[in-house]
């Protein structure tokens, strides 16, 4: 792939999820060699350090750690927009997925600036489309989705900051296999396209990853592809808060992100959830970098 600018960003945000394991994924994350590992690939990599949350002024937020969590959006958001404003490409290292509110509006921001498209291409065993009001756990790492496309009852994440306008059409929800009731009925409300286990086993992961590329070149669209690390197997990737069995294998896996690295298309990429209390010997830690190395132009050979 052409080179890049590449600016690698530190989330170590826990605050939207159940325990504390997230906030060490930064440090698993520069630990496992990622900043090398992309440079070997000819990427002009940067690290921008850690994220620090924004000091807040919001005490009316909802969901578990509300205000908490509004403030490390607050900060993923300034820091998201200084690497593009600079022509970087983001690298957000969760950090719970709750971080993706920010930085998938900074791709919008960006994408709108530039006059193009974006179309959003979320990697998860989860469909992160719960509101406060229909969150069994009142986890905000159930909520990105929502928050993107406009929810009410999440405004107050953006406070104090530039927000863009994202359709649920713009959304594709891959891996998916663990949805909440109250949610199932919410996406098919709103029309989101979701790609779960099922559509991969009966169609395989390479014509899927197809026709969100395909749709990409039709509108000129940028992808920004953000990668719950539960998206992947937990017999491969343990190292995660929310495991769900049936998830996606190691092939499949790399398979998409060689194929997005081919499209040209992308914009950003997310790393999130991943949790060292629960991995094993480094294994999903390392698994991350791996996948972020195929996304920027690894190959098994070259061709
Ligand atoms: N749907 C559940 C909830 O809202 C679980 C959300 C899960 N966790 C994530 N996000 N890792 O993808 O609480
Ligand atoms: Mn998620
Ligand atoms: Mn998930």
């Amino acid at each position: 792939m052409q080179h890049v600018g590449l600016e690698l960003i530190g989330v170590p945000l826990a605050a939207g999820g159940a325990g504390d394991g997230a906030a060490l994924g930064p440090a698993g994350l520069r630990l496992a060699g990622i900043a090398p590992a992309l440079s070997a690939l000819g990427h002009d990599v940067r690290d921008a350090g850690d994220v620090a949350p924004r000091a807040s002024m919001i005490e009316d937020g909802a969901g578990r750690n509300g205000a908490e969590v509004a403030a490390w959006i607050g900060g993923v958001i300034d820091a998201g927009l200084n690497a593009t404003s600079a022509g970087r490409m983001p690298v957000y290292m969760g950090g719970d997925h709750s971080l993706s509110a920010g930085s998938v509006n900074v791709s919008a921001l960006t994408a709108e600036a530039a006059g193009r498209p974006l179309i959003v291409l979320w990697l998860d065993a989860h469909t992160d489309f719960n509101t406060p009001d229909t969150s069994p756990s009142g986890n905000i790492h159930g909520m990105p989705v929502a928050a993107l496309t406009g929810e009410d009852g999440l405004g107050f994440l953006y406070r104090g900051s530039p927000r863009a306008q994202l359709r649920p059409d713009q959304f594709c929800l891959l891996g998916i296999r663990s949805v909440d009731r109250e949610e199932a009925r919410r996406l098919r409300a709103y029309g989101i396209e979701v790609m779960d286990m099922r559509r991969v086993d009966e169609h395989g992961m390479a014509r899927l990853v197809s026709q969100v590329i395909a749709r990409a070149e039709a509108e000129n669209a940028m992808i920004h592809v953000s990668l719950d690390m539960d998206f992947i197997d937990p017999g491969l990737a343990p190292g995660v808060s929310t495991p769900v069995p049936g998830g996606a294998n190691l092939r499949e896996a790399h398979l998409a992100m060689e194929m997005l690295c081919d499209s040209g298309r992308v914009a950003a990429l997310d790393i999130v959830e991943l949790n060292l209390f629960e991995d094993e010997r480094a294994r999903t830690a390392r698994l991350a970098v791996d996948l972020a190395a195929s996304l920027f132009g690894r190959r098994i050979v070259a061709h």
